[in-house]
């Protein structure tokens, strides 16, 4: 069985009930987007922000053997207008394949600005989902470095092909933030040893070396080192052979879809080769505007009994769905990332929340749907927002795996089970005090064989998602206080006809957030906000073949506490601090990272390693 992740067990015990601070009735929920005068005097020198969330430490730690430059652009007024695009062709002195390539992405900015949300696109297929911390006058850089090799089928095009850059960005007379960014690609031909990198996202399908040859995957061509010292080989170290943008084509302000309520469910029809034998459809999203704390909107009731003007409303759940040919394959609760301008600004600087610089991804199985999509017909690949409203952007990647010694294979879905999802909502409220809960739960589990060169193998999937929620407020709603839970679990198994079990995989998501904030009205327009938050991503994947086991888990929590005198969106005053503590363990070794951040500064940040990956 997969290990229990320590981490998790002490969270529990840090569960004391924490009390926030936030809400009042004539600001929405969360001062988000701020005017920072606080911070003139404090920084004279340009300030490096980091998201020790970071997966660095997974990188090669050698130079690349090639390092290609992919765009430089400075994002001023950009809002509504075409994104930053670059011609991108394979580099001449380092050929495909690569064992991996990492993209490398620095940002500086100095004035005044918001937090701004950015995607990075190959051929219109998203490869990075990010996030802007937000400036001071004496400016701010950072730098996120994410693998990006699953994504090889694109770059090893040798027609090349387009990269694009989108960051809507506004500047005025206030708001004088340019974004400066560069970008670039590092290439690396080969590596001492296989590194078994697991990635922390929900792209963790593992396959040990003996599937993995059976399933053509070792093969040369596949660019997988031979010799490998790891016991695990990684799925995703042969990334896929074709991916298919599930994207917006003829969009100007870049390749996401803008998803403004329920009914817009964005299609997009496709043909997929016909000897494709794996289908994985990795998701990107965020959320904005009404709906960027979505997990603490009230129910609409409370709104609109209170004769509130706000829009935040449609409750504190959301899903997101896949379909095929308008029948739902598959959904996610995406993971709560909160902007550096969110809940209390104060908090992220310099370390900013879980995952604000590399938003996750979601990989949902669609191997069981191949029989649906081998018919050589085009086929609408759908993705929405359930309850969602405006506005998140969001697009999708189909990655298919090709058998490479049959022009087609055969497949056929046989068994589909996706009930409803339940869901129970309880509010009760009295003027502007309230309790709002929600419990929602959905188990899936499909099934399907594919007829490749591997043989006939059956691919069983079943997902279950859990969420709990409660958005509390009292004090005439000037305190406010949220828990909310999402859980997911994805059991994959391949089988060889009824009875030979091949592979098992299982992949484990939590992610409890919960915040409480109080306000206190101050002279004139001003208030004071005093916020605890506590945030946790932990993740586990498992691995069994032939009774062998890998695994890998990672958890990852911020703590965070402070207050701030707030007027409008602006920040007059305030302290915070906020403590990070990130575990990743793989039977390699593990890591820890642990970071300390009060008013602005690192005042400890300490790593320890028996992880033979940064040693
Ligand atoms: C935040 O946590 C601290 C320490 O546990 C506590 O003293 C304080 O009352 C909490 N603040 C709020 C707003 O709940
Ligand atoms: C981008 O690259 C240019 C040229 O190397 C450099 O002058 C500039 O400082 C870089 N900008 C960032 C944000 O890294
Ligand atoms: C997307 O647009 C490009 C050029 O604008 C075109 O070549 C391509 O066929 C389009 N793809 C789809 C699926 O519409
Ligand atoms: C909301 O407005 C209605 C109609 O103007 C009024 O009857 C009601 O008392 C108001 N409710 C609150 C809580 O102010
Ligand atoms: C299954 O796939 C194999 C290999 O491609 C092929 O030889 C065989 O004819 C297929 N079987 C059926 C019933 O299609
Ligand atoms: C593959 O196996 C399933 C049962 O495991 C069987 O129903 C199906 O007919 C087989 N397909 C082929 C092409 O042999
Ligand atoms: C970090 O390491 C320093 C020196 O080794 C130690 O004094 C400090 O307590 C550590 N901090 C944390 C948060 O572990
Ligand atoms: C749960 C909930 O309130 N859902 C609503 C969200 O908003 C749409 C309209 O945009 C309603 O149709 C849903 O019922």
């Amino acid at each position: 069985m997969c290990p229990t992740n320590p981490f998790s067990l002490l969270l529990l015990l840090l569960f004391f009930p924490i009390t926030y601070t936030h809400f009042s009735t004539h600001v929405s929920a969360t001062v988000h987007r701020y005017h920072d005068a606080r911070r003139a005097p404090r920084a004279s020198t340009p300030q490096e922000y980091l998201d020790p969330t970071d997966r660095a430490f997974l990188l090669p730690r050698w130079p690349p053997s090639c390092s290609l430059p992919l765009l430089e652009h400075d994002f001023g007024d950009t809002y509504g207008r075409p994104p930053a695009s670059a011609p991108y062709a394979p580099p001449p002195g380092c050929p495909a394949p690569w064992s991996r390539v990492v993209l490398d992405l620095s940002v500086s900015c100095a004035g005044e600005q918001y937090d701004r949300i950015a995607a990075v696109w190959l051929d219109g297929a998203e490869v990075l989902r990010t996030s802007t911390a937000e400036p001071s006058e004496a400016g701010v850089f950072w730098r996120v470095r994410k693998d990006v090799t699953r994504y090889a089928a694109l770059l090893r095009r040798e027609e090349g092909g387009v990269v694009s850059m989108m960051l809507e960005n506004i500047v005025n007379d206030v708001f004088t933030g340019v974004y400066h960014v560069n970008i670039s690609l590092d290439f690396y031909m080969e590596e001492e040893e296989v590194q078994s990198q697991l990635l922390p996202k929900l792209q963790l399908s593992t396959l040990k070396p003996r599937l993995a040859k059976k399933l053509g995957l070792s093969s040369p061509e596949a660019g997988i080192s031979s010799g490998s010292k790891t016991k695990a080989t990684p799925l995703y170290e042969k990334p896929a052979d074709w991916i298919i943008p599930i994207s917006n084509n003829d969009s100007q302000d870049g390749s996401w879809f803008r998803i403004k309520n329920v009914a817009d469910v964005h299609f997009k029809s496709i043909q997929i080769p016909g000897n494709a034998y794996r289908a994985v459809l990795e998701i990107y999203v965020s959320y904005h505007s009404n709906d960027e704390f979505w997990y603490s909107n009230p129910p609409n009731s409370y709104i609109e009994l209170n004769n509130l003007t706000t829009g935040r409303g449609n409750g504190s759940f959301r899903e997101v769905y896949a379909t095929i040919d308008g029948r739902f394959v598959g959904s996610i609760v995406p993971f709560p990332v909160i902007f550096t301008g969110g809940i209390n600004p104060l908090f992220w600087e310099p370390v900013v929340a879980l995952g604000a610089f590399d938003l996750p991804s979601y990989n949902l199985e669609l191997t069981p749907f191949l029989g649906l999509l081998l018919d050589g017909k085009p086929h609408d690949i759908g993705i929405g927002v359930a309850d969602g409203i405006s506005f998140w952007l969001i697009d999708a990647n189909l990655h298919l795996w090709l058998d490479s010694h049959t022009p087609s294979v055969t497949a056929e879905l046989v068994h589909y089970q996706a009930p409803k999802i339940s869901i129970s909502r309880h509010s009760s409220s009295h003027l502007l005090d309230g309790t709002f809960r929600i419990e929602a739960g959905r188990h899936s589990h499909f099934s399907g064989w594919v007829n490749s060169s591997a043989g006939n193998l059956t691919t069983d999937v079943r997902q279950k998602l859990k969420f709990k929620s409660s958005v509390e407020f009292r004090n005439d709603g000037n305190y406010k206080e949220v828990h909310t839970k999402a859980k997911m679990k994805t059991d994959v198994r391949i089988r060889d006809g009824p009875k030979t079990l091949l592979a098992k995989a299982s992949y484990k998501s939590k992610y409890p957030l919960m915040f409480v904030t109080s306000n206190e009205a101050g002279e004139g327009k001003k208030y004071t906000m005093k916020t605890n938050l506590s945030h946790i991503l932990s993740e586990e994947a498992c691995v069994v073949l032939d009774e062998e086991e890998s695994f890998s888990s990672i958890s990852d929590q911020q703590d965070a506490d402070g207050w701030m005198l707030v007027e409008d969106h602006s920040v007059l005053a305030g302290s915070a601090g906020t403590r990070q503590t990130y575990w990743y363990e793989d039977e390699d070794g593990s890591y820890s990272r642990n970071v300390i951040a009060r008013d602005g500064l690192v005042l400890s940040d300490n790593t320890t390693s028996s992880h033979v990956h940064s040693v």
